[in-house]
């Protein structure tokens, strides 16, 4: 009999390569998306009509609506990827961000505890979590120090999923996930906007743009391949939480020096701060910095160890920078190409 699995946030970034790889592995596999006025399911577009594939309308905020699908899919493994995921939004939206990524987890939990309490379940954590905690590499003992809305919402999720896991013997893994990226990351996140205004700028569509950190570090990795531990994870005898990260680490700068090099435009930088600009060999200015993308408490050098899910999971990263910026770069020049 086939394996039935839910995905909540199937249209995102990570839910729609989760779909793919389920489905691939001979999986049923059930999706929510909300209702929007914009329907944009793009990332869905290879699954869609697959006859293993549903999609059902679902939201995370409302418990019958979590209640009701997990009852009707029946799956014998749920996927937590819904989220507010944007850190810098979470500012913005404190509130809802913690009644999404907190009490949005504990409501599958709780539909969960009630419907079947043997369903296995997998909470999408985050490097975030660190926060300002300076141990370096971060690993499955660092110290959690969140310092935005988004990672102190995530802690309360990586927690209650600890809690239900040890009170109630329910199989709930942590996956302690760093940045991963892909040409289904969304725009507004640091690695696509740049691959984004980089092929608009070799198209000559646009001439500069604006950034904020330029000195943050990120350990970046592929998505597509991310997913795979997620579903390891809920493989094993034992529900644990892992670590998954490259073990590198690079500045926004350096990436976007990385982008400009794949289009064959050298970039330097002048001057100092909120001032500093970037120019081409010509002396035109591609990058400037404006504040507004500035975090009003910036997590600025996350490094994770994931030796663990190297040991126990058998999974390690595949796709170095130079392959992720090409991959990125090649789908965003094509649609400046063809646009
Ligand atoms: P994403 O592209 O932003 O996808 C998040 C998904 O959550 C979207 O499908 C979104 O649906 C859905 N969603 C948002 N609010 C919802 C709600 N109230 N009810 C139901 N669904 C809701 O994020 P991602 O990059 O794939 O990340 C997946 C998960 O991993 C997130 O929980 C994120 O916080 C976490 N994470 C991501 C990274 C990373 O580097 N990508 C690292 C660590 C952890 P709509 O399309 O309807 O908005
Ligand atoms: O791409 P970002 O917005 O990702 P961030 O904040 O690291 O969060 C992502 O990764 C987390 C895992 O660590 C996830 F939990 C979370 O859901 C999300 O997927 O920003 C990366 C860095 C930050 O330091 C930010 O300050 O880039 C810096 N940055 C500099 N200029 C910018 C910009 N970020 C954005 N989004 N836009 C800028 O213009």
């Amino acid at each position: 009999m086939r394996k039935i699995a839910l995905i909540f946030g199937v249209n995102g970034q990570d839910g729609s390569y989760l779909a793919e790889f389920l489905i691939s592995k001979g999986y049923i596999v059930h999706g929510s998306r909300r209702y929007k006025s914009n329907e944009n399911i793009k990332n869905l577009s290879a699954i869609l009509e697959h006859k293993n594939f549903f999609l059902h309308y679902a939201d995370i905020t409302d418990s019958s609506s979590v209640y009701s699908l997990i009852k009707k899919c029946n799956p014998v493994e749920i996927y937590n990827l819904a989220a507010q995921s944007h850190v810098h939004i979470s500012f913005f939206q404190p509130e809802y961000t913690a009644n999404v990524d907190a009490l949005g987890h504990l409501r599958i939990l709780e539909s969960v505890k009630s419907i079947n309490p043997n369903i296995k379940i997998y909470n999408a954590s985050t490097s975030e979590l660190f926060g300002d905690n300076n141990q370096k590499p971060q690993n499955e003992k660092t110290l959690f120090s969140p310092v935005s809305p988004y990672s102190i919402a995530k802690q309360y999720a990586y927690g209650i999923s600890k809690i239900y896991r040890e009170a109630y013997g329910m199989f709930i893994c942590n996956g302690i996930l760093f940045n991963h990226e892909s040409p289904r990351r969304g725009i507004s996140f640091v690695t696509r906007k740049i691959t984004s205004a980089v092929a608009k700028i070799k198209f000559k569509k646009l001439n500069h743009f604006y950034i904020g950190n330029l000195n943050s570090k990120r350990d970046w990795g592929f998505a597509k391949e991310y997913v795979v531990p997620m579903w390891k994870m809920l493989q094993m005898k034992k529900a644990d939480d892992y670590i998954i990260s490259t073990g590198k680490q690079f500045s926004v700068r350096y990436f976007i020096e990385k982008c400009f090099h794949y289009v064959d435009i050298k970039i330097k930088w002048f001057g100092k701060g909120n001032k500093e600009i970037g120019k081409d060999s010509s002396g035109k200015i591609l990058v400037k910095i404006d504040p507004y993308y500035f975090r009003p408490n910036e997590v600025g050098d996350l490094l994770g160890n994931s030796n663990k899910a190297k040991k126990i999971l058998g999974w390690k990263p595949e796709t170095n920078l130079n392959q992720l910026v090409k991959i990125m770069m090649d789908y965003d020049l094509n649609i400046e190409k063809n646009d």
